[in-house]
């Protein structure tokens, strides 16, 4: 059970948020002493920097870009008077990738794990109506222990350097937004929705949490603000006659107001937007509410220059825009939860979404998209720390699913991205991992996991795990790649051929194919690398999808150019992007609109 409420910041008649969101305080500690020199009371320097934003990409020293350690962020927050007597916290939407939180030098909580929020209890710790010191150490050190995995090395010259096993560049800081927020004492603690449709009615069945004992009570409101439903209870179930289902690019939201009462006394109010479907895997089709939807889209990552990983609502906005304009009707949420803003923007708008926790690297090497490809075998999960690393991962779960399972435009749970599978070691930490998931989710989503190129029929000890079989290919790419694509496509029929013969009578999906394209390069005929050869690709990927009945998704690899570490296999970053990384299309993208444009939504259905 969770310590703190995951539900968004809202003011409502009884809460109030207060967005921190501007310029903060930064110290980069390059001794790592600030523990010792009292940076809980106030860093050193004038520096500033935007929050919500990565911190890497501001400065012009290869020092700041690449460093390993904490750093320190601090700002003023004025409590007002008015909120005595409530709880007050500080709400962090992430802080990659652990942080420890310190109001007036004294140290309030800890949170470990990038990508998710977390909230700190400073109710006794504030002065009213006054000033008061918030200082945040983040620490970005990648290490077995815990998600994303990775190593820390010290250099001859002493600094550490961050050495992720995945492909995305470390982005770190206070990357997602802060609120202050005030609930009254007993409040809305967390909420379950499930639906059930019934001829041209839904029937909404829900839990309610709260911090005590007052009667709940429940009202929907439809788009047009006329309530259509209430109940009273902690748990029950309201009847929506004439239910406007939510749906694929026609997403209807209806309004939920949950309110806790004290006879006629307000006590707290929380609503939410939500919609109403159902999600089902049934032999090899994916169901939304009851009809096939075949899977068309992205694997994503959040990257834009200048912020990195920092939440970015413009970016957000031409995103989905561009998702619209080219026909895709979902993405996954590759390598690691987005920010909120990210799931709400997808009700609206009606994409479905692939919610992927943040467990990427469980292969250990610096180069896993190579080394698997090579059939390398790593036995990730034998190792003495795992049963840490394991309990980490499954918080993350926890607090994924807590945070998410009400978005409508979740339909799915990856719980992991390319780990290794081959070795029986993995199968008792899946076990784990699937069970907590279909455990928490009252909706009984997918789960699934992306598996990378060696997890084959007769090697991966894993793939009976998912609900949906999610693959990351790359026949083509890392696999005879140019002149050679014919025996590219040998190949990948072969392997699906083997899938085939099992016949597990599940979807497949593609969680990833692609190639790195410079949205420069054109070469008649084409090379690896020019426009003309991602076409020649996806051409070929395309016809061996169409090949089999079972694949009911593809989501290409990957929609925008993204920022990696630096190497030798990666040109300033990972330039798979149908689109590049400032949002232009890239001639691949034309091809993916006209197919996916023309793909009927029950595609293969
Ligand atoms: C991608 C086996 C494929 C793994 N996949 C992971 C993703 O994070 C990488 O960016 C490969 C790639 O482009 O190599």
């Amino acid at each position: 059970m969770l310590e703190n409420s995951m539900l968004y910041p809202r003011t409502t008649v009884s809460r109030r948020a207060v967005p921190l969101d501007g310029m903060w305080k930064f110290w980069l500690d390059e001794n790592g002493t600030g523990e010792k020199d009292g940076f809980a009371d106030g860093i050193p320097g004038k520096d500033l920097i935007p929050v919500p934003a990565s911190f890497q990409d501001f400065y012009t020293q290869k020092n700041i870009r690449e460093f390993a350690g904490d750093v320190w962020y601090e700002r003023d927050l004025f409590v007002p008077g008015e909120w005595e007597g409530r709880q007050v916290f500080l709400r962090f939407g992430a802080a990659t990738h652990r942080a420890a939180v310190y109001v007036n030098g004294r140290k309030i909580t800890e949170h470990e794990g990038g990508f998710l929020p977390f909230c700190a209890d400073i109710t006794g710790a504030v002065h009213y109506d006054a000033d008061n010191k918030v200082v945040v150490k983040v620490n970005n050190e990648l290490a077995v222990t815990n998600i994303p995995c990775g190593e820390t090395i010290t250099l001859p010259d002493g600094r550490k350097m961050n050495k992720p096993y995945f492909d995305f560049f470390n982005y770190s800081g206070l990357q997602r937004s802060v609120f202050l927020t005030a609930l009254p004492k007993e409040y809305v603690f967390d909420f379950d929705l499930d639906y059930e449709i019934a001829g041209k009615d839904a029937f909404l069945h829900y839990q309610v949490r709260t911090t005590g004992e007052h009667e709940t009570v429940l009202w929907l409101y439809d788009e047009e603000g006329r309530q259509v439903a209430a109940s009273a209870g902690k748990s029950g179930t309201m009847k929506v006659e004439n239910a406007r289902l939510w749906r694929v690019h026609d997403a209807y939201l209806y309004r939920l107001v949950i309110r806790i009462l004290d006879g006629d006394a307000l006590i707290d109010e929380y609503g939410q937007e939500i919609g109403i479907r159902t999600v089902e895997v049934k032999g090899t089709s994916i169901l939304l509410n009851g009809e096939p939807v075949y899977l068309k889209g992205f694997g994503k990552h959040e990257d834009s220059s200048i912020v990195g990983r920092g939440f970015n609502i413009g970016v957000m906005k031409r995103d989905f825009e561009l998702m619209k304009w080219i026909g895709a009707n979902s993405f996954r949420t590759a390598h690691y939860p987005y920010s909120e803003e990210i799931y709400q923007m997808a009700d609206r708008e009606g994409f479905l979404v692939i919610d992927e926790v943040a467990a990427v690297g469980l292969f250990e090497s610096l180069m896993n998209f190579m080394e698997a490809s090579s059939g390398k075998k790593t036995a990730f999960f034998k190792k003495e720390t795992t049963p840490i690393l394991l309990k980490a991962h499954k918080k993350a779960i926890e607090e994924m699913i807590t945070r998410d399972k009400n978005h409508p435009c979740v339909i799915a749970w990856s719980l992991l991205n390319e780990p290794e599978t081959t070795d029986e070691a993995a199968v008792p930490y899946f076990k784990e991992v699937f069970d907590l998931a279909h455990e928490l989710d009252v909706q009984k989503r997918p789960r699934t996991f992306a598996m990378i190129m060696n997890s084959l029929p007769d090697t991966c000890k894993c793939y009976p795990f998912s609900d949906i079989i999610a693959l990351n290919r790359y026949y083509g790419w890392y696999v005879s790649g140019g002149y050679e694509i014919s025996q590219a496509e040998v190949l990948f029929r072969k392997e699906m051929d083997a899938w085939k013969a099992l016949d597990l009578n599940k979807p497949f999906l593609f969680t990833e194919y692609g190639a790195d394209t410079l949205g420069t390069e054109h070469k008649l005929p084409s090379v690896m690398w020019s426009q003309e050869y991602q076409e020649e690709y996806l051409k070929m990927t395309h016809d061996v999808f169409d090949s089999y009945d079972f694949i009911k998704g593809e989501q290409i690899w990957n929609f925008a150019d993204f920022q990696t570490t630096e190497g030798i296999l990666r040109v300033n970053g990972n330039k798979k992007g149908v689109f590049t990384r400032d949002r232009q299309p890239k001639d691949a993208a034309y091809l993916l609109r006209r197919r996916w444009k023309g793909l009927l939504e029950g595609f293969k259905g």
